[in-house]
């Protein structure tokens, strides 16, 4: 097979799940699975955020690979003052970036040039589709749709380098976006938004992040009806934990075991004991393999998002549905259920034991009540009958 030509849109800064699909990817690339064409970062954590993308880049021994920044001020800690329960996101800054940035060498790409200097996400984009063959590209947006907005919105002959605007380079260059992001079985009226789309929502105080639900509805809006989008939602990454084994890393040694290491000691109720959930990762793993391992059910519908709260509709049954190019990675109840079917049945057990052993415990305080009344009972008959017999002696 091929190596499938792979962009990587990330908004490395607040969950871990992050480093884990960048570090899965550059694995991919090590076996050939994948040709890494640039990544690009998508949330206001300017530079620390691309600085931490190159650190990992830089150890995986592609410090060169493009990256380039989103520079805004969705996610900017200097702008982002959240208010609970968002406070986990520390203003967009996140609990392990810092760690990386500090404790791991980053890549010419960002130490070679002045933070000034860096290349905009959008630049970077443009020129690492300009270059690829027709339709070869798969771009994993595990991140917010910041970036593939600006993309599809760049005009023809950007900063001069005479390339068609960038709604048609995606037509002409990418054979399929694979986006985490949304929920395949909202219910507006329990859920919260999915983060990717909306952040804290419309209707939260989340600062800048506020924009995102137009953002994300604009970018959906926009992208060519032509390139699929496949969409893993939150129901199937939150029910799947990887990367739990690099707590046994020493420190030091990888900055994937140093990110999850450092985000699930101070997020230790985010993380069990495989790991953080999986939403990017499992992106990642599509964008190259497909549904090679069957995990999928595959349902075509049409994803909409609302731009004022980011709440999304995922239609798989309207006309609407049909013929969109959008599908949603469901987890195949063959695969999923099985597991799931193995807790169920050893919790059964289990409570089947603890009711078996209730119900013995009844019935022996039964059988010890009714001793004691028949020996109550026994006792007053030998009375009665000893009374007259002592009395007659
Ligand atoms: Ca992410």
């Amino acid at each position: 097979m091929p190596a499938v030509d792979l962009v990587v849109d990330t908004d490395l800064s607040i969950d871990v799940d992050d480093v884990g699909a960048l570090c899965l990817a550059h694995a991919l690339a090590d076996r050939g699975e994948a040709q890494l064409l640039a990544m690009t970062h998508d949330t206001g954590l300017f530079p620390h955020g691309v600085r931490a993308l190159s650190a990992i880049n830089k150890f995986y021994g592609r410090g060169d690979l493009p990256i380039g920044a989103y520079v805004g001020e969705v996610g900017d800690p200097e702008s982002t003052h959240v208010e609970p329960p968002f406070l986990w996101t520390r203003n967009g800054r996140g609990h392990y970036v810092d760690e990386l940035v500090a404790q791991w060498p980053q890549g010419r790409s960002t130490t070679g040039r002045s933070v000034a200097k860096l290349p905009r996400a959008v630049r970077v984009l443009r020129d690492a589709l300009a270059t690829a063959a027709d339709a070869s590209v798969v771009i994993a947006a595990i991140g917010f749709a910041t970036n593939l907005r600006d993309l599809l919105r760049s005009p023809r002959d950007s900063d001069g380098d005479g390339l068609p605007p960038g709604v048609e380079l995606v037509r002409e260059k990418v054979r399929r976006l694979v986006w985490m992001g949304g929920r395949a079985r909202p219910v507006w009226s329990i859920h919260p938004p999915e983060w990717n789309f909306a952040a804290c929502g419309g209707e939260a105080s989340c600062g800048p992040y506020s924009q995102l639900g137009e953002i994300t509805n604009v970018t959906l809006d926009e992208w060519p009806a032509a390139v699929p989008i496949s969409f893993l939602g939150f129901e199937a990454g939150v029910e799947v934990q990887t990367g739990g084994f690099l707590r046994d890393y020493p420190d030091g040694s990888s900055p994937c075991a140093d990110g999850y290491r450092a985000f699930c000691s101070r997020m230790g109720g985010w993380c069990g004991l495989g790991g953080r959930a999986s939403w990017d990762p499992m992106a990642v793993l599509y964008a190259v393999r497909g549904n090679s391992y069957g995990r999928y059910d595959i349902e075509p519908g049409r994803m909409m998002v609302d731009p004022r709260s980011g709440r999304n509709t995922w239609d798989h049954r309207g006309g609407l549905s049909r013929g969109t190019g959008q599908e949603n990675l469901l987890l195949s109840p063959r695969w999923y259920t099985n597991i799931n079917g193995l807790m169920l049945a050893k919790t059964a057990l289990t409570s089947a034991f603890v009711l078996l052993l209730l119900l013995l415990v009844l019935l022996e305080c039964a059988l010890v009540t009714d001793e004691q009344e028949l020996g109550q009972e026994g006792g007053y008959a030998g009375a009665d009958e000893a009374g007259p017999s002592a009395g007659d002696s």
